[in-house]
This record gives structure tokens, C-alpha cells and sequence, in this order.
């Protein structure tokens, strides 16, 4: 049996909320499911206020939780609002200038698709996670790259600094991502959308962390 520290969920919203409200009352349920490690707040064609507003009525429960909150793409609105974190992109504010505006103690995370190579400059920069994908074919993100399972076993080999798996993960295919040597497995789908509901989904996601 594996140590369940060695690999922890990340959570990914919905892209759209249709009750902001509804869904930070059901949170708590559902990261207490499993071991969440931090939620990232990723919403697509929505306004600066309404990010704003769900954020307002997520932290409270991310700090209660102890899941942290992460802000996808916008490191201005993350420090803001006082998110733990932000998530940038190759086509987001550069790495270098979301440090600067996020500051030393917040987390700050990068994508890096199937690169090996951009992950080892973007590690090198300072970045505290680097996340690779997609793994499996995903409707969240469009025009996304497959990567390959061994740029995880490369760098859980090479690296210190901690790697994300991202895209298309479900408690089905999960595992050969876990023993690559996968940090975290950020999820969307593979839990909004289970079959049986969000929490087993994060129940069976810990499990197979656990085996
Ligand atoms: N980046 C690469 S794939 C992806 C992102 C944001 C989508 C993740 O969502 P899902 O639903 O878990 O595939
Ligand atoms: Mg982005």
C-alpha cells in the first residue's frame, strides 16, 4: 500500500457555476470525501465581479476545509481577493510577472502541456508546481496536446519540485498516473460528472491513491 501523501487531489470547478452559493455549501462534503488538497477556481466567460463573488463565498469554506484556493489565469484578481494561489497558462500572464504581482508566500502554478523543457525553465524560475496534460482526452480544454505518462516518470525521477497531472482523469484511469509519480491529479469532470455524484467520485479517486 502506498503512502497517501504521496499523491493528493486538485480539485478544478466547473467552468461555469450555475449557483455559486449552492455549490460552496455542498464543498465541504464533497473535499471531505477524500484528500483534497486545493480547489482551483477555473470559470469561462465570466466577469471580473462574478469571479470576484465566488470567490468570496468559496474562501471561507476553503479555509474552514483546509483546501487552498487557487485562481486560474489571473494572478490581479488572486492577490485581490487573497487566494493562496494562481494557475498560468503559456497564454496567461508569464510566470515571471504573476510571481511579482502574487508575491514570495502564494503559490503559483504552471501549465507546460507535454513539455519536459518548458517545465525544467518554468521549475527553474521559481515555480512552486508544474503541471503536465493532457493525459486523456478532455472536453474542458479545447486544442489541448496529448502528453506521454513518461514526461511524469522522467521528472518524478530528476525533480524535486512537484508535478501536476491534468486532463481527462477519472477514478478509471487514474493509476498509471499515480505510479508515474504524479504530485496531484487535477480533475474537473472526472468529479462534477461521475456517474455516482462528486463526493464517491473523490471517495474513489482517494482510494486508488491509496492502493
Ligand atoms: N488543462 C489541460 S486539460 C484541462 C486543463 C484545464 C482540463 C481539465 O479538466 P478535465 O475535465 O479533468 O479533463
Ligand atoms: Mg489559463
Amino acid at each position: 500500500m502506498s503512502d497517501s501523501t504521496d499523491c493528493r487531489l486538485y480539485l478544478i470547478t466547473p467552468p461555469l457555476l450555475d449557483d455559486p452559493k449552492d455549490f460552496a455549501t455542498r464543498l465541504p462534503e464533497i473535499v471531505g470525501a477524500g484528500d483534497v488538497a486545493c480547489l482551483q477556481l477555473r470559470l469561462k466567460g465570466v466577469d471580473d465581479d462574478e469571479i470576484l463573488r465566488c470567490i468570496d463565498l468559496l474562501l471561507p469554506i476553503c479555509v474552514q476545509t483546509d483546501t487552498a484556493l487557487i485562481l486560474n489565469d489571473r494572478p490581479d484578481l488572486a492577490v485581490k481577493s487573497g487566494c493562496d494561489g494562481v494557475h498560468v497558462g503559456p497564454d496567461d500572464t508569464p510566470y515571471p510577472e504573476a510571481r511579482a504581482i502574487m508575491g514570495d508566500d502564494a503559490s503559483v502554478g504552471v501549465s507546460c502541456g507535454p513539455s519536459r523543457h518548458l517545465a525544467m525553465r518554468l521549475a527553474d524560475d521559481g515555480a512552486d508546481y508544474v503541471a503536465f496534460g493532457a493525459f486523456f482526452e478532455t472536453t474542458t480544454k479545447q486544442n489541448t496536446d496529448l502528453a506521454n505518462i513518461e514526461v511524469l516518470e522522467i521528472w518524478s525521477q530528476t525533480t524535486n519540485v512537484p508535478a501536476v497531472a491534468i486532463g481527462g482523469i477519472t477514478p478509471d484511469n487514474c493509476r498509471p498516473l499515480i505510479s508515474a509519480g504524479a504530485d496531484f491529479l487535477a480533475v474537473s469532470s472526472g468529479v462534477w460528472n461521475h456517474p455516482d455524484g462528486p463526493k464517491s467520485a473523490v471517495r474513489l479517486f482517494s482510494e486508488r491513491i491509496a492502493e
